[in-house]
């Protein structure tokens, strides 16, 4: 496996400013020595130079800053299709969740029938309609589905991105109305935090990985740090409490690697500004760490 780390400093997708300092967070708090410990092969790539006009007025009250959400989605989904067509395993460090956006467009270029679990607090899946805040961070997992502004949608040129049949939501807790018709509208399967309490993460993974990777060219695991218990992973802009554990989401990461089958993964929402202890992106470096195989024996 060739991991290519695309650090994307980018948060104005999010409604609080400070995710764009998460690559360089996680980077300081060890990544490279993870992988050189886990044997890894990897290439750092360096940080995006991403346009900023200080006066971009591309910006509406349904799509906040959406211009300068569009520019960094081209960008970074031209680089994930590159780094894709040379058989790279791409590891996204962002930034809000609006990233997500650029990696799904470009892994899906070459990936038609991709896999995405989805671990985070919220489903991602507001459109410029239902969206109460007009956060594009708080759309992308919609745009993925063909759902929201074209703009977004057809990035790449082409839509739907993914089939509502292979997404899978874990630690959902915390959705908006629009997100919870349009899950059951499409089909999305969605593991609440109240499915995790039932029936334990280990048998919400089995069905997620069965799921997700059901006739699938591939998994993309996209993960939002705020998916984890505000308690352990503090340094994140939208906290909500009642999260996974520490241990939950290890477990989830180490089944994820156990499978083989992931192909790509996002790392995101990790904001060093509400975290000054770092703890949260060395947690980010250590679930990383699970996803790409360490073992505790
Ligand atoms: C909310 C928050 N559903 C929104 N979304 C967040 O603004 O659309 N996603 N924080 O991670
Ligand atoms: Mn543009
Ligand atoms: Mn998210
Ligand atoms: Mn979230």
């Amino acid at each position: 496996k060739q991991v290519a780390i695309l650090p994307v400093p980018f948060d104005w997708g999010a409604s609080r400013r400070g995710a764009a300092g998460g690559p360089q967070a996680v980077i300081l708090a060890g990544l490279e020595q993870k992988l050189q410990q886990l044997g890894l092969n990897y290439s750092l790539h360096r940080e995006f130079h991403l346009q900023d006009p200080p006066a971009d007025r591309r910006s509406s009250k349904r799509m906040k800053h959406w211009g300068r959400v569009h520019d960094m989605s081209l960008a970074v989904s031209g680089e994930i299709a590159r780094l894709v067509s040379c058989g790279y395993f791409p590891l996204t460090l962002g930034g809000d969740h609006s990233i997500a956006m650029g990696t799904i467009a470009g892994l899906t270029e070459h990936k038609q029938r991709l896999g995405v679990i989805w671990i985070d607090a919220h489903a991602d899946l507001n459109t410029p309609r239902t969206s109460p805040s007009g956060n594009l961070h708080g759309m992308s997992l919609a745009a993925g589905l063909g759902h929201g502004d074209s703009r977004f949608t057809r990035l790449r040129g082409f839509s739907p991105k993914l089939q509502p049949g292979r997404i899978v939501l874990v630690g959902a807790r915390q959705l908006d109305e629009g997100e919870k018709q349009l899950i059951r509208t499409l089909g999305v399967t969605c593991f609440t935090m109240q499915d995790i309490d039932r029936l334990g993460m280990a048998r919400v993974m089995e069905q997620t990985i069965r799921i997700a990777s059901n006739g699938s060219d591939g998994i993309h695991v996209s993960f939002d740090i705020d998916c984890i218990d505000p308690g352990e992973a503090p340094g994140t802009g939208t906290p909500v409490r009642g999260g996974l554990s520490y241990r939950e989401a290890h477990l989830a990461m180490e089944m994820l690697a156990e499978t083989g089958a992931v192909t790509s993964a996002d790392m995101v929402e990790v904001n060093p500004l509400l975290d000054p202890s770092s703890g949260t992106a060395r947690l980010a470096v250590e679930l990383i760490g699970s996803l790409l195989g360490e073992r505790i024996l």
